[in-house]
């Protein structure tokens, strides 16, 4: 697990472990730690107190701010293996050598919320990666989504304050079902691609593991020999991609509001490793205008079936972090943090960003030094001639700190491309300086239909439910009329249902765009179903039959599955055998997968709620009921989709079932 930057963070750690003094921040051992200095034991705290003070002070400036964006979010470290050299695209060190493996620190994030908000909220993922590489630190930042809500990067902050809580009464949090937000969509067009990922399956993500990640913009790959392609980049979660369903997201958010953050590190700590290949979809520069998109335009996304995605590597996270504040919370990543070999497109999100990330850290991070963060710093030496600032750790050395110099030989020195110096790509640009928009920018529907035109019927359905829910939740109905009006552009069928539910007329004109273009790609249906590290929750209706309940214990953590056993009161079978969690301690929502054993021809009311719930959610449910009919009055039948009678079937069909993962059709 040690690699260069866990040898580099090793130095900054603090361990108060094993037998320590308690001191001061100035090293003095002090006698006390719990009594301030008083002027007689019922007296006033005397202004020497230094001790006091320190204390005191350290804890009034705990807190720094939050990020303006992605406040709540999870990192952990881990590493990135090349499978095979990416010279014909790039010189990126990192990316031509594959006996090289190259450590990370990824940070996964929810956008609108703030830091306490929920996990399981409706949003866009953050994605953000930092690539620890021997030619510097290079920054994927990116999210669950290929595209982004606006063009350009002038609208960024409106995009925010429209979807962040209403500066009123600071409501919603971590929602975007408010009318600021539906009001900015609707008059920004330019958003429907977007917002018909943000109201489908993906931005309820089951965990952090089982999301793709994208670069989203386009970027350009450039090879020793100076060719450039331009470049999109993905991740690709070895588990598949799955998602919640909306009921249980909102439940979770209560039971547990930090399901997605206790999963990662969770799996991490077990060994269950998550693991994302990166691929990359590749396009010569001299084929820029070959597509009925324009690929600088960030609304949208390259086919997979037009673009194929190249596979060319594995990233593992292995390690969860030492401390979250100091780790995760400072971890400052930059879409501009780039290594020879990598450059950027004029995408003109991107050329903002490219201003955003520096600037914002300044505040949040409090100057200019937060490269010197133990989590922020390169692995690879770094000189330079800035000097001073806030927070500065480092000792600079010397007479000069300025370039051109004699007296220190003009030290540092820039290095020439062909040595590993950057070089930005020489692309040639011939325009009239202007505040516009691009008329290739202007087709906002066509990949909105291609996306919902690729939805499985089931993901269909719940893209028109989380449209009814977040614009039932908005007051205006003008509000809401304009996002119908929107939506009618797309798939007139969809506006339809979606007035129907929330009350508010269709437009007469149908306006909708005409194409049945699909991408199997798009369809979360079409993924990877695996039952690795899912959970199961074993629950107890009475006495169960101890040694076949320890022979389904080990079945299902054979298959690499985790399990809870649940009744109404924790205790022991044996040494191995525990109840772990009552009916009231955890929740069938907290679960993939649910097997009741019952001895008895009641079931309890709790027990009801894990079966209902479970089907409800449309995932696999196993039952080893004494009584055949015991379930009688309640809707689940025991011959129901993904419903298991272990009494007539094996454990093994139930572990195929917890592959699959939800049963649509039920
Ligand atoms: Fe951003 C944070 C991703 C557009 C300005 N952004 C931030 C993070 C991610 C993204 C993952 C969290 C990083 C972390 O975990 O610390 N942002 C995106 C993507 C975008 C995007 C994929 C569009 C394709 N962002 C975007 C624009 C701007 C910003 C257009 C401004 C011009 N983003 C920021 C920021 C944040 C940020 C305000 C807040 C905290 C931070 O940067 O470090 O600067």
């Amino acid at each position: 697990m040690e690699n260069k930057k866990t040898e580099q963070l090793k130095q900054y750690i603090n361990d108060n472990q094993g037998k320590h003094a308690l001191t001061t921040n100035q090293g003095l051992k002090m006698a006390q730690d719990e009594f301030s200095l008083k002027a007689g034991l019922r007296g006033p705290t005397l202004m020497e107190d230094f001790h006091f003070r320190e204390k005191m002070t350290h804890f009034d400036h705990e807190r720094i701010p939050e990020r303006i964006v992605h406040a709540r979010g999870v990192g952990a470290h881990g590493f990135f293996q090349l499978y095979e050299s990416l010279e014909a695209y790039t010189k990126a060190d990192f990316l031509t050598n594959p006996s090289k493996t190259t450590p990370v620190f990824v940070r996964f994030s929810t956008v609108q919320g703030s830091r306490g908000s929920n996990d399981t909220v409706r949003d866009v993922r953050g994605f953000a990666t930092k690539f620890y590489t021997d030619e510097g630190n290079y920054d994927l930042v990116g999210n669950n989504m290929p595209v982004f809500f606006i063009q350009d990067a002038i609208k960024f902050p409106d995009f925010v304050h429209a979807v962040k809580p209403e500066p009123h009464n600071e409501i919603p949090q971590g929602a975007s079902a408010h009318d600021t937000f539906w009001d900015f969509i609707a008059q920004n067009p330019e958003s429907a691609h977007m917002v018909m990922w943000h109201m489908s399956d993906r931005a309820i993500p089951r965990s952090y593991r089982m999301m793709e990640g994208f670069g989203v913009h386009t970027f350009r790959l450039i090879n020793d020999e100076g060719q450039a392609h331009f470049v999109k980049f993905h991740w690709k979660p070895v588990l598949g991609v799955h998602s919640l369903v909306w009921d249980e997201a909102q439940k979770i958010a209560g039971k547990n509001p930090d399901f997605h953050r206790q999963d990662l590190y969770e799996a991490i700590e077990k060994g269950d490793y998550p693991e994302w290949e990166l691929g990359l979809q590749l396009i010569p520069e001299e084929k820029e205008h070959a597509f009925d998109f324009d690929i600088l335009d960030p609304t949208k996304l390259w086919p997979e079936e037009e673009v194929p995605v190249k596979i060319v590597g594995k990233m593992t996270l292995n390690r969860n972090v030492d401390n979250f504040f100091a780790e995760t919370e400072q971890a400052a990543f930059h879409p501009g943090h780039v290594v020879p070999g990598i450059d950027f497109s004029n995408d003109p999100l991107l050329q903002g960003r490219l201003f955003s990330y520096t600037d914002t850290q300044l505040s949040r991070l409090g100057g200019p030094n937060f490269h010197q963060i133990p989590i922020n710093q390169p692995v690879c030496p770094f000189h330079n001639n800035q000097r001073e600032g806030m927070h500065q750790m480092t000792i600079h050395r010397g007479q000069t700190s300025y370039h051109r110099n004699s007296l220190n030989d003009n030290q540092p020195a820039p290095v020439p491309a062909e040595h590993g110096g950057y070089e930005h790509y020489q692309e040639k640009i011939d325009g009239q300086k202007i505040r516009g928009r691009s008329d290739s920018f202007l087709d906002f529907y066509s990949q909105a239909k291609l996306f919902f035109n690729s939805l499985a019927s089931f993901e269909q359905q719940h893209v028109k439910d989380a449209f009814s829910f977040e614009l039932g939740k908005c007051k205006s109905d003008m509000v809401k009329a304009n996002a119908v009006a929107l939506l009618n552009h797309i798939d007139r069928q969809l506006a339809q249902e979606v007035a129907d539910n929330i009350g508010v007329p269709l437009p007469k004109e149908n306006l909708e765009i005409q194409s049945d273009k699909k991408s199997p790609a798009l369809s979360m249906a079409n993924t990877i179903c695996k039952p690795d590290s899912k959970n199961v929750a074993i629950v107890l209706n009475g006495k169960p039959n101890v040694p076949l309940l320890s022979e389904w214990v080990q079945t299902l953590a054979n298959q690499r599955l985790n399990y809870s056993i649940i009744d109404k009161k924790i205790s022991r079978f044996d040494d191995s055998l525990k109840v772990t969690d009552t009916y009231d301690t955890t929740d069938p929502c907290l679960f993939d997968a649910v097997l009741v054993i019952s001895s008895e021809s009641l079931i309890q009311t709790p027990v009801l709620e894990f079966i209902e719930t479970t089907f409800k959610h449309y995932k696999p449910l196993a039952l080893a009921l004494s009584d055949p009919h015991a379930l009688d009055s309640s809707r689940v039948k025991l011959e129901g989709a993904g419903v298991f009678n272990l009494s007539d079937s094996a454990i093994e069909s139930f572990i195929k079932g917890i592959a699959q993962g939800r049963f649509w059709d039920r």
